[in-house]
């Protein structure tokens, strides 16, 4: 028997990835939230120590010891290897390549920058970028053995900061966003799903990926003709059960 426990946020991309990966696996899985828009909880150094980064999700997964897994992408692939539930797995070597390209792709989507970008206030991402940058340097002094960590994450947010109101970065964001799109709906010119008629981890991030750019508002991209397999496809997704099970859910953070 194994236990999971994910940390996370109901309104963070990087979780909704691991939220869907679970639903659709369909394994049971205990959740804790990590609040990373009033608390900063993310920088406890409680939970620095679990994630170095000091982000979230994190996955522990525990058989009689605990695994620590990080990365939304790392941990949507542990969660398909688990050999209970659903199999969301191609068959083919070639197929697992395909899928292997297509979260990659997905990726490497900076959702984070476009999300800071794109906020409906400035105000308030910036709020939220200056008490993690303070929250961090303030920390950074009480736990010289957590230094790096909170250096790293302090220059993370000033980035953030920086690059949100930087036009050609953005522009270049959405280039190779643009790009990754056009790839996925070739790839959806003869399936119903990113792979066949299986919905599979390919599937999973970027049906999030998708729900994200719908809240940012690129309405050509997600309703419009400039992709229409991808918005048939959008709404298959957007009908699966698991959905709405792993609250994907199209809202912006408040402060
Ligand atoms: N590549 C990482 C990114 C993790 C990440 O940046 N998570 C965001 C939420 S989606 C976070 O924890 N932000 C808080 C912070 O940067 O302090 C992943 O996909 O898990």
């Amino acid at each position: 028997m194994y236990s999971l426990m994910l940390y996370h946020h109901p309104l963070s991309v990087c979780s909704m990835k691991v939220r869907l990966a679970l639903e659709e696996k369909g394994i049971a899985w205990s959740g804790r939230v990590i609040d990373i828009i009033q608390e900063q909880e993310q920088l406890d150094p409680w939970y620095v120590k679990l994630n170095p980064k000091g982000v979230i999700p994190t996955l522990e997964f525990s058989n009689g010891s605990t695994k620590v897994v990080t990365d939304s992408a790392r941990i949507i692939r542990f969660i398909a290897s688990i050999p209970e539930g659903n199999s969301l797995l191609p068959a083919s070597e070639e197929e697992l390549q395909s899928m292997e390209h297509l979260i990659d792709l997905a990726d490497d989507i900076d959702l984070q920058i476009l999300s800071y970008a794109r906020h409906p206030s400035m105000e308030k991402s910036e709020k939220i970028l200056d008490a993690r940058i303070n929250k961090s340097l303030f920390l950074a002094e009480q736990h010289p053995d957590l230094k790096h960590s909170y250096i790293a994450s302090a220059e993370r947010s000033e980035k953030s900061k920086t690059f949100r109101v930087d036009a050609t970065h953005i522009k270049e964001v959405e280039q190779q966003a643009f790009e990754s799109l056009s790839f996925a709906e070739k790839q959806l010119s003869s399936h119903t799903f990113l792979l066949g008629e299986m919905y599979s981890l390919s599937d999973v991030i970027w049906t999030v990926v998708l729900s994200r750019l719908d809240l940012l508002g690129y309405t050509d991209w997600i309703h419009g003709n400039e992709f229409p397999q991808l918005k048939s496809y959008y709404q298959r997704a957007k009908g699966r059960r698991s959905f709405s099970l792993a609250q994907i859910q199209n809202e912006w953070w408040d402060k």
